[in-house]
């Protein structure tokens, strides 16, 4: 059981704490072009919360947009809204104004901090709150940096309960109108001392990198909070690709890396061109993790991968495991703090070997701003994440599918996922995503979308070759009795396959 004080603030917590236990000299941040000690952030964080605060007039409880790339300003404009005891609202940076206008209604924003290269999709916004003040804009007098300059440091952080709520995430939305999750400062802290802890083991001189925007929870956890709740360094980079970030990850001599499935996969036919010495852990989640991915991941680089299931309504990870405890196949048992189960149609718990919902109770759950699907995730206590698993004997989980993507073709149920893992491992295949699609004999018939790898080109031939290949290595009725090559997958922003756009494709 965690416990934590009813008065807490978790960036106080995470910040003021660390230069406290005397990290600050050690380095918090590192950016493209500067890199921040625990010290120099803080006062940072400091002096933004103070234009929060006395320049802005923001009181208690205000709601702020975020809005920008991974950078050290962006983290520290988080920060410092927590910090000032306000309501952070990160936002995706590929948002459109369409998008940003139905947050900045349903979120209720007070204001809007907007890193300048990102502000003309800002301005198209309907109803704009009445304070839009951008960041990574120091020649512009307006800007945060400008008015930074005038105040003073130390800032006292904001005395939160520690169920204030103090971030609301919205989610990624693969269908529908995106859904605001409320946190409070004690999730914040939560999510820190469940899976870094436990499962990372994550230590002071640990240097983090990885893709996921800090808007999205995975990259907030990933890339900000879990470093500093043990003092370590986390690196914020724009605009990478596979090439890139091994490239920083050799520069860095990062040691945890967090990405999706999908970067695993491109990146480990380039890994050989560098130096990954430094590298000691690699968390996959988003998405399943193919088998062929883990193993290409491992091939290539000699380190197991550490698979983590984990939603914006949980925050963070919550079923994973590392090391030893590592099941191919498995994402793994629930992270200390955390219980799963497998339930039936009717809500029953079923024992092992039986596909049913994924249900998960822990220090943090799903709290939906003004939405009436709150009763359909959270039942008696229980998350319901939206994903069809297994669970073995020894308590592993094994993911399936997501309930509404299994597909059922003449009475069998298959899980696409297997399907895909067993295309991926083709010498052809770059990429692939399988859906059921409607068909007047079978109800469903599995339909398979095959990017194919540079070399090689789209035939009969070769839709043939792969779906005889399929049938050598799982169940034959399995395999894709339709069978189409296309250029690219359609992704969200966060990495995950959109099948629904696949299905009317
Ligand atoms: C799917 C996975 C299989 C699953 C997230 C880590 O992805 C995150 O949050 P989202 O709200 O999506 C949640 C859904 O994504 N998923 C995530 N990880 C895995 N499926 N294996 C995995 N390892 O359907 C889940 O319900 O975008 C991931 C940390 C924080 C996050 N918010």
């Amino acid at each position: 059981e965690l416990q934590y004080p009813s008065q807490l603030n978790c960036a106080a917590e995470l910040l003021d704490a660390a230069v406290e236990r005397g990290a600050g000299e050690r380095i918090a941040i590192v950016g493209e072009h500067e890199s921040w000690t625990y010290a120099q952030l803080q006062r940072r964080v400091d002096r933004i919360a103070y234009v929060l605060r006395a320049d802005l007039g923001l009181v208690t409880g205000n709601r702020v947009l975020l809005r920008g790339a991974n950078n050290p300003m962006m983290a520290a404009c988080l920060l410092a809204v927590l910090k000032a005891g306000l309501i952070a609202v990160p936002t995706m940076p590929l948002l459109r104004a369409r998008e940003l206008t139905a947050i900045v209604d349903k979120a209720n924003v007070d204001a809007v901090l907007c890193s300048a290269t990102l502000r003309g999709e800002i301005d198209a916004v309907s109803a704009l709150p009445r304070h839009v003040v951008t960041f990574n804009d120091p020649d512009n007098p307006a800007s945060i940096e400008a008015m930074m300059a005038r105040h003073p440091v130390p800032f006292a952080a904001h005395a939160s309960a520690a169920d204030d709520v103090c971030l609301i995430s919205f989610t990624s939305g693969t269908t529908g109108i995106p859904k605001g999750t409320m946190h409070f400062h004690r999730d914040v802290l939560a999510i820190c001392d469940c899976f870094p802890r436990h499962t990372l083991q994550a230590r002071e001189d640990d240097i983090f990198i990885g893709t996921p925007p800090l808007a999205f929870t995975f990259g907030l956890g990933g890339l900000l909070l879990f470093p500093m709740r043990v003092g370590a360094a986390g690196v914020l980079l724009e605009k990478l690709t596979p090439d890139t970030l091994l490239a920083a990850i050799d520069k860095y001599r990062a040691t945890v890396c967090f990405t999706a499935p999908t970067f695993y996969r491109q990146m480990a036919p380039l890994a050989a061109n560098y130096d990954l010495s430094s590298l000691t852990r690699t968390v996959s989640a988003g998405e399943a993790l193919p088998l062929a991915t883990r193993d290409a991941w491992q091939a290539a680089t000699g380190l197991r991968m550490i698979d983590g299931i984990g939603a914006t309504e949980l925050l963070h990870i919550f079923i994973s495991a590392a090391g030893d405890a590592i099941r191919p196949g498995a994402t793994g048992k629930p992270v200390p703090g955390y219980q799963a189960c497998i339930l039936d149609a009717s809500g029953r718990q079923v024992g092992p070997g039986v596909i049913g919902r994924l249900a998960v109770k822990g220090p943090t759950g799903c709290r939906y701003l003004a939405d009436e699907r709150q009763n359909d995730y959270v039942s008696d206590g229980w998350n319901l994440t939206g994903d069809a698993y297994e669970m073995d004997a020894d308590g592993y989980f094994y993911y399936r599918s997501r309930t509404d993507d299994m597909i059922i073709s003449a009475g069998y149920n298959i899980a696409g996922a297997e399907v895909e893992d067993a295309l991926l491992r083709h010498e052809a295949v770059a990429e692939c995503g399988v859906v059921g699609r409607p068909c007047e004999e079978r109800g469903q018939v599995v339909e398979a979308h095959v990017v194919l790898k540079p070399g090689f080109d789209p035939s009969e031939a070769l839709a043939t070759q792969l779906q005889d290949f399929v049938k050598l290595q799982i169940a034959p009725y399995k395999y894709p009795r339709s069978l189409r090559f296309i250029d690219k997958l359609p992704r969200t922003e966060t990495g995950k396959l959109q099948r629904f756009k696949l299905r009317v494709a």
